[in-house]
């Protein structure tokens, strides 16, 4: 029985007797029992009824056996669907509504209420920050052998979700070989070993934290320091014995307030990667003038995972992104067609690791993804005469904020929802921790209506990193002569 990523990710590891994870309790664990652990899982994922094909939808904690719950799907052939911890219940609503699970998996504290949203028929079971919940149990009790199910390179393998520009999010899916493909990529690019031990405080239900991070490191054997969640304090312990950091340009910002960063403390390091986010030119010559390496960034998106990345080997530049990953078509385009070196335009990608689309929405995936395969990205870039790529802006209207996106159009409409509002602007402004941070300029049409009562009514529908920091109210949002919100004035406004 062949299955394109089980294959290559975890069977690989059965016999293998050397850590995978080191949790924050100190607790070790084997890549062979990690594997027997994810075929217990497969079982329970069976039992509750998931067929091959199906998905598997994951609000959990960042604990061991979510990893190992990522596996069992995989192995049981099913479609893993982790979502944001922060998204509220009107957020999970509508992913529960689209993706249609035969099973959710969720922290005890909020089984009743996403029991509730969930339709007759899905199971339901919890896994919690303490490893309870009904998943672990019955899962100790299963055997430590399974059945792989058959998938091939072209069968789905996850469902991720990302905001759109028109306010819906859509359903990236990804195939086995999507995965894969960037997975060995990144490794031989990056030269990730079994020797490595990488410190991982990302968290694991987007792809740079589960794909980037967890697919390189099963790959290669590597030794993964899991973190429960971002801290300075724990990282700084950690670098000393540590070879590889992956993180968005936040881990980075804050690293560099701490002053016990310097070079003998990452004496054992081999690499600090960086992506998600633009990482400011300062930041990168920062980090190398305290600790002699120089960040390596990359680009990537959920789509398409990891587009391009600064060399190993070669020049790091500050300010660009490298050159396609191999296997990785580039091109830099205008109205469809390719410019010039130099000249500015959409960045598009094709290669093995693009999506297979969006999920029930193909008149989404026709917009996006080309006939010829390519991807439009929705980045506007610049492509050196060598193919060094740097972003130079974004065409979607985005607000990326600590490496996580936010649309402006999906909270745009909580906020126009609010009785007694006529229209809103959503726009980020720079931010020195996050890189960009919200704010909402509201045109009122009942004047008796202030900020805090439509903050009240809007924050319960958003997870708290897309909550505007200020409700700014306006007399009239600024236009251009086609009548489009012009968002660089509010942002030249309000940015200060
Ligand atoms: C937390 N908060 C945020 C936030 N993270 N607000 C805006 N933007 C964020 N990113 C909120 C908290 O809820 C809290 O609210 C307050 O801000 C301060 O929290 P904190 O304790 O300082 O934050 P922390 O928990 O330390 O989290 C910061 C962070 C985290 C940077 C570690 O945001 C993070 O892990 N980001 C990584 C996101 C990521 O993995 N992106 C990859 C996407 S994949 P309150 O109530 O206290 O005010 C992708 C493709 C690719 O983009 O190329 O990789
Ligand atoms: P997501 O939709 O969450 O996968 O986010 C993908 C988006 O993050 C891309 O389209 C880019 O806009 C942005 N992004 C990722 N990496 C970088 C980077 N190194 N520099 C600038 N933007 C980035």
């Amino acid at each position: 029985m062949t299955n394109t990523l089980y294959d290559a990710l975890f069977a690989r590891h059965a016999d293998n007797p050397s850590v995978f994870l080191q949790l924050d309790d100190g607790t070790e664990i084997t890549y062979a029992d990690f594997v027997k652990r994810v075929a217990q899982l497969a079982h329970v994922l069976t039992d509750a009824g998931v067929k091959p094909g199906d998905r598997v939808v994951v609000q959990a904690p960042k604990v061991a056996d979510t990893i190992a719950l990522y596996g069992a799907a995989v192995q049981a052939g099913a479609v893993y669907l982790p979502l944001n911890t922060a998204y509220t219940q009107s957020e999970l609503a509508y992913f529960i509504e689209d993706a249609g699970p035969a099973l959710m998996v969720c922290d005890a504290r909020n089984a009743d209420e996403i029991q509730s949203i969930c339709p007759d028929g899905t199971a339901l079971l919890t896994l919690s920050k303490d490893n309870s919940g009904s998943l672990t149990t019955q899962a100790d009790d299963k055997g430590t052998r399974f059945e792989t199910v058959s998938r091939g390179p072209d069968d789905l393998a996850a469902l991720l979700y990302t905001s759109g520009t028109t306010g819906r999010s859509k359903g990236a899916m990804l195939s086995h070989k999507n995965l894969l493909a960037n997975s060995e990529s990144l490794t031989e690019l990056w030269q990730i070993t079994a020797a490595d031990r990488l410190v991982h405080a990302l968290p694991i239900f987007h792809t740079h934290g589960l794909f980037v991070a967890m697919n390189t490191s099963l790959l290669a054997g590597t030794t993964v320091r899991f973190m429960e969640a971002f801290n300075v304090d724990a990282i700084i312990d950690e670098l000393p014995t540590a070879t590889m950091l992956m993180g968005v340009p936040t881990f980075y910002t804050r690293l560099l307030g701490d002053d016990r960063l310097n070079k003998d403390l990452v004496a054992n390091m081999r690499l600090f990667i960086s992506g998600s986010a633009p990482l400011l030119a300062e930041t990168h010559t920062e980090f190398e003038g305290r600790t002699g390496h120089r960040i390596l960034e990359r680009y990537g998106m959920t789509e398409t995972n990891m587009i391009t990345s600064n060399p190993f080997d070669g020049e790091r530049l500050a300010g660009t992104v490298g050159y396609a990953l191999p296997g990785t078509e580039v091109v830099i385009t205008e109205n469809g067609a390719p410019v010039a070196a130099g000249e500015i335009g959409m960045i598009e990608v094709r290669g093995d690791s693009v999506f297979q689309g969006y999920w029930k929405m193909p008149e989404k995936t026709a917009e996006e993804l080309r006939e010829n395969g390519f991807f439009m990205t929705g980045d506007l870039g610049i492509m050196s005469e060598d193919g060094r790529v740097s972003i130079v802006g974004r065409q979607k209207d985005l607000i990326i904020s600590g490496g996580y996106n936010i649309y402006p159009k999906e909270i745009e409409d909580v906020i126009n929802d609010v009785e007694g509002v006529l229209e809103s602007a959503v726009y980020g402004i720079p931010h020195a921790d996050f890189g960009e941070s919200v704010l909402a300029s509201i045109v009122l049409d009942d004047k008796t209506l202030n900020a805090e009562v439509i903050k009240a009514q809007v924050e319960p529908h958003l997870a708290r990193f897309k909550h505007p920091r200020e409700y700014i109210i306006t007399d009239a949002l600024p236009r251009n002569t086609m009548g489009k919100v012009q968002k660089n004035v509010l942002r030249d406004e309000h940015g200060a």
